[in-house]
């Protein structure tokens, strides 16, 4: 088990290491953490996304341009990669069917991919549709796989919109989905306005929320069906 200040400097390399563009900086940061006790959690939170946040800084500073944003992203997923298959498993009580994906015209999908992987560790199906989806492709989906809930995401304003596109298709088409939103420029006043179930700004909270719809669908789809019986 890593001394507090032992965990401290695994986080910060890793951190750096994202904002360095540092592969194989990642990567080390990585085994070390997985090594000395480090929660692949934190290592992921308080290390890579920490990192990503200041990277996003730098941007709008000009101090970083598109290519270092690029190989900051390759240097996050490098970590990422030996860190999640050791995330702990949760088991929540309640497992549901996931549509997720990065909404068309945008492929920014490292907060996609770390919701999926907390959809993953509970034990939830889910099927990633990646970035840069076209928008009918989620409906599509929904119906096809016949998921509990649709979770879209968007890092542009101009990107966004589509979203709202999508909430209509699929209320229309099945009304008890359950949709939740997020990325950066989302907010639970847009959620509300357009008519989606759900909103929340981190993978943790998307989680919490995800697992109180499903078990509220569940629920109503169990009393409904006791009536039926009862009839
Ligand atoms: C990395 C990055 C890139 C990388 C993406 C690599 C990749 N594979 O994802 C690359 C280089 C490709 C890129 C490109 C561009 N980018 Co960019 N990018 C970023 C940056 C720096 C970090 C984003 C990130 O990964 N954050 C880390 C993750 C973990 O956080 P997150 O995405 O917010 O996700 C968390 C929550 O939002 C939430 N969440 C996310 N999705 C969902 C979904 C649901 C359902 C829920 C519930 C929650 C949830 O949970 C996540 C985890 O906790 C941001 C800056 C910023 N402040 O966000 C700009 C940013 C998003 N990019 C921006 C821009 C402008 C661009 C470009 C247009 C630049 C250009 N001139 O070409 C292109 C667009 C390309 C395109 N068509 O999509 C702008 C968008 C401005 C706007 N408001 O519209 C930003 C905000 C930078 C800025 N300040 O100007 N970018």
């Amino acid at each position: 088990m890593a001394t507090e200040e032992r965990t401290q400097e695994i986080l910060e390399k890793l951190k750096n290491a994202v904002i360095e563009y540092d592969e194989d900086a990642a990567k080390e940061g990585a085994q070390e953490a997985l090594d000395e006790g480090v929660k692949p959690n934190d290592a992921i939170f308080d290390g890579l996304v920490s990192g990503m946040q200041e990277v996003g800084k730098l941007f709008e500073a000009e101090e970083y341009f598109v290519p270092e944003l690029l190989m900051c992203a390759d240097a996050l997923y490098a970590g990422l990669d030996i860190l999640k298959p050791h995330v702990e498993q949760l088991d929540l009580g309640v497992k549901g069917s996931v549509v997720i994906g990065t909404v068309e015209g945008d492929v920014h999908d490292i907060g996609k991919n770390i919701v999926k992987m907390m959809f993953d560790v509970a034990g939830f199906n889910v099927y990633d549709l990646g970035r840069d989806v076209p928008l009918d492709q989620f409906v599509e989906e929904q119906l096809k796989t016949d998921s509990e809930l649709v979770c879209l995401s968007a890092m542009m304003t101009t990107t966004m919109v589509g979203m709202q596109k999508v909430i209509e298709d699929l209320k229309k088409k099945n009304p008890d989905v359950k949709i939740m939103i997020g990325g950066a420029p989302v907010s639970g006043d847009i959620a509300e306005k357009w008519g989606a179930d759900g909103y929340a700004d981190d993978a943790t909270n998307a989680l919490a929320d995800a697992i109180n719809m499903v078990s509220s669908l569940k629920k109503m789809k169990e009393e409904a069906e006791a009536r039926e019986k009862q009839k």
